[in-house]
């Protein structure tokens, strides 16, 4: 059954709703069935006309008058600050109307339920879907959504009792003012969105935002396996404010979660007691997952799950869509679909994970270089590029691997198959983990992943017939 967000106290009030994408257009539609005034624009003609047909009421925001306006709920992907203010947010914040976006929107109207927030550069949707799982099998009433791919107003209405797990990104945590996370999951930085934060200081300062008010029995959950995590998991156990759980995948932590072998420690008692070998968990393969599901053990202990109970919701965790996503296995080759590794430090946890890759990558690039693949690529038998990045990455990966330009995904698929099967290497991998942005190809990167998936099939029904 579905229980719909109620945003009542936007009730009769003019709101602009800019950006009518993926959690814009649901948001417009909650506002107007909750009562407000919805003023409603995209810089898109296509997606105004999309929105139209559903019956949200546009107004050019580029050209109205502010002073009529109380709220700008804007959507996560649209500049406010850095590179530069989008025309929209300048024009409302010269006005002094707030700008928020939709998950402020449902903290302020579901003030009952629990929050839970993931945050971090990578593992945040893999983390959120294994906290939400965990919860569910524990017989919590949960909803799961945010950056993972279920905008906020899309979600149930939960009453007292329920929780609410998010997956924040970056952009999210800015236009999230007033939320308190009941549970706060920091797992690791890295430099990524720098254009959008004015730099490494500004993205720092936006994951380090999700702490934000924690007072205790709030709880901090915080990877310690980068510098920039270590330097605020020092500033939050000084300050003392919440409680702190430190959680790693590379050393022992007195006092945390951790799992340096594989197998996780639950030290939070100061037992240091083995909770699961996750080595033996198929849907959370290589150490970055080890991180996962230490930040999953960890929130779910400071909500109260016993520890077996986590334990056992591990081991039954189904996977996620794109991430290291098996989706067939031909001839003893296995095919992953990591489509959702958009950046060189999210495919270098792919490369980590298998030992004879057939390595699809390449896209549109993002700034920085390769550097953190370097480590795995004796891993890779050979790498087969396409999109823009080809040119790029051929000059930055030669002499270190063996490559090869494929322009398309169609043909690199084809052709790291027919690589792997002549090779007879055990334990191949065909892997999809491009180290890019899809957009120059592909809508996003769902829409790759699927294409993917598609192409393995029709190979495999190619195979099959006689
Ligand atoms: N738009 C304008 N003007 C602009 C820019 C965009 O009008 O200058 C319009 C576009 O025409 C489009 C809409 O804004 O119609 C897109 O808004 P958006 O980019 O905020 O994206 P949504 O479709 O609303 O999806 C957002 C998240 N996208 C981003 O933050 C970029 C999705 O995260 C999220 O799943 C979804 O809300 C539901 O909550 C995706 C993402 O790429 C996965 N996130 C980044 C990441 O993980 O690295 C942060």
């Amino acid at each position: 059954m579905t229980r719909m967000i109620n945003c009542f106290y936007m009730e009769g009030l003019p709101v602009a709703v800019m950006g009518l994408g993926k959690s814009g257009l649901p948001t417009a539609k909650a506002l107007m069935e909750s009562g407000a005034e919805v003023w409603a624009w995209d810089d898109d003609r296509m997606k105004r006309d999309e929105a139209a047909a559903e019956g949200v009421p546009l107004v050019d925001l580029t050209r109205c008058d502010w002073r009529e306006v109380t709220t700008l709920v804007l959507s996560p992907g649209i500049p406010h600050t850095h590179p530069k203010p989008h025309p929209v947010a300048a024009a409302a914040r010269a006005a002094d109307v707030e700008i928020i976006g939709d998950i402020e929107l449902l903290a302020r109207a579901q003030r009952e339920p629990a929050y839970v927030g993931i945050t971090g550069t990578n593992g945040k949707s893999t983390t959120t879907a294994l906290i939400g799982h965990v919860l569910r099998q524990a017989g919590r009433d949960v909803e799961v959504g945010g950056n993972i791919g279920k905008p906020a107003l899309t979600l149930n209405a939960l009453g007292e009792g329920g929780i609410y797990v998010l997956e924040m990104s970056s952009y999210q945590i800015e236009l999230t003012v007033s939320i308190t996370f009941d549970v706060a999951v920091l797992l690791n930085i890295t430099p990524d969105h720098l254009g959008r934060h004015g730099g490494m200081e500004g993205y720092v300062a936006a994951k380090r935002r999700i702490f934000h008010r924690q007072t205790k029995p709030r709880a901090a959950v915080i990877g310690v396996d980068d510098d920039y995590c270590r330097r605020i998991h020092a500033d939050l156990e000084l300050t003392g404010d919440q409680r702190v759980f430190a959680i790693s995948s590379e050393i022992v932590v007195k006092g945390g979660v951790y799992a340096p072998e594989g197998v996780l420690i639950d030290d939070t008692d100061g037992a240091a007691a083995p909770a699961l070998d996750l080595r033996e968990v198929g849907t959370l393969p290589g150490r970055h997952n080890w991180q996962n599901a230490a930040a999953a053990y960890a929130a779910a202990r400071a909500i109260g799950i016993a520890p077996p109970v986590i334990a056992q919701c591990i081991r039954s965790y189904p996977g996620l869509k794109h991430r290291q996503e098996q989706v067939a296995a031909m001839d003893g080759i296995r095919f992953v679909n990591d489509s959702k590794a958009t950046n060189a430090d999210a495919a270098s946890k792919a490369l980590a994970s298998y030992d004879a890759i057939y390595w699809i990558a390449g896209g549109r690039p993002k700034e920085g270089g390769l550097d953190a693949l370097y480590p795995y690529l004796g891993r890779v038998r050979r790498c087969f590029l396409i999109g823009e990045a080809s040119e790029r990455f051929a000059r930055e990966l030669a002499g270190k691997v063996e490559l090869e330009q494929c322009g398309d995904l169609g043909t690199a698929v084809a052709r790291a198959y027919a690589a792997a099967r002549a090779d007879k290497a055990d334990d191949a991998v065909v892997l999809l983990s491009p180290a890019c942005a899809s957009f120059d190809q592909f809508a996003d990167f769902e829409a790759r992943g699927e294409a993917f998936r598609t192409l393995v099939a029709d190979l495999k029904r190619a195979e099959a017939r006689p």
